[in-house]
């Protein structure tokens, strides 16, 4: 199977109803900003190059960001912080990210979240991220043979990272390696070494607080970007 398969699945997905309709209920409202906008309103596939020697897991789309732009944090502050951040370090082509179309690509990285619809307050709950797991287990087994970091942001995408190297079967340390800024593990991936590494998400509650700045986030894509073979 290819990823372009895989996603052509992933968009159908109606498997979370509290997800489901709050992703529509968003698109069909929408926010005053974004009136003229046709919003995605859909389940969100991965986005970047197919061979990634980087991976990147965030969390879940926002409701007015990639639930509107239909690409991974693509259209929102977050995405603002994560795309210039790897602009800095020589992961992007542009620094900014506003639309499915704006010419924006990434450089031997992918990046992809553990749950693919806009959840209410950006909180999946359990439940929902259980159900949404085995989408990024088939992204995880397609890219793996290229894959030499993957990048975990915020403790929701390193859980669910570790979750799902686990059930492709790679070796984690015990005891299970601890998330925080700069955190990293090594992996035991089906070629070799993965690094796992951690950075506070860009989301606006740590990037406005101070509690994560850019230097912050350069320093950990920076890292990975250094794997990149060019
Ligand atoms: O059809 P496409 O997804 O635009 O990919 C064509 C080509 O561009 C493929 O070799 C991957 C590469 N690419 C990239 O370098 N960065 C991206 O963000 C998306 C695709
Ligand atoms: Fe499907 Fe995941 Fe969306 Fe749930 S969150 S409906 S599992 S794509």
């Amino acid at each position: 199977s290819t990823l372009e398969a895989l996603d052509a699945r992933l968009v159908d997905c109606r498997r979370c109803p509290r997800l489901v309709r709050w992703r529509e209920k968003v698109a069909a409202e929408k926010r005053a900003a974004y009136a003229d906008e046709e919003y995605w309103g859909r389940p969100v596939p991965g986005f970047g190059v197919s061979d990634p020697a980087v991976l990147v897991v965030g969390l879940a789309p926002a409701a007015h960001g990639a639930n509107r732009t239909g690409r991974m944090f693509t259209g929102d502050r977050s995405g603002d912080w994560l795309f210039a951040s790897m602009h800095r370090v020589g992961m992007a082509n542009q620094p900014t990210s506003t639309h499915a179309d704006d010419g924006l690509r990434l450089l031997g990285t992918r990046v992809t979240a553990p749950v693919r619809c806009a959840p209410p307050e950006n909180k999946p709950t359990t439940g929902e991220k259980e159900r949404c797991a085995p989408w990024l287990d088939a992204e995880l087994r397609l890219v793996a043979p290229s894959v030499r970091v993957v990048v975990a942001l915020g403790s929701i995408g390193w859980d669910s990272a570790l979750r799902a190297v686990r059930r492709a079967g790679w070796s984690v340390p015990t005891p299970k390696p601890r998330f925080g800024h700069g955190a990293e593990a090594v992996l035991g991936g089906p070629h070799g070494d993965v690094l796992l590494l951690g950075s506070y998400h860009p989301s606006q509650q740590n990037t406005f607080t101070g509690r994560l700045t850019e230097s912050m986030l350069d320093d950990v894509l920076g890292r990975a970007a250094a794997m990149i073979p060019r």
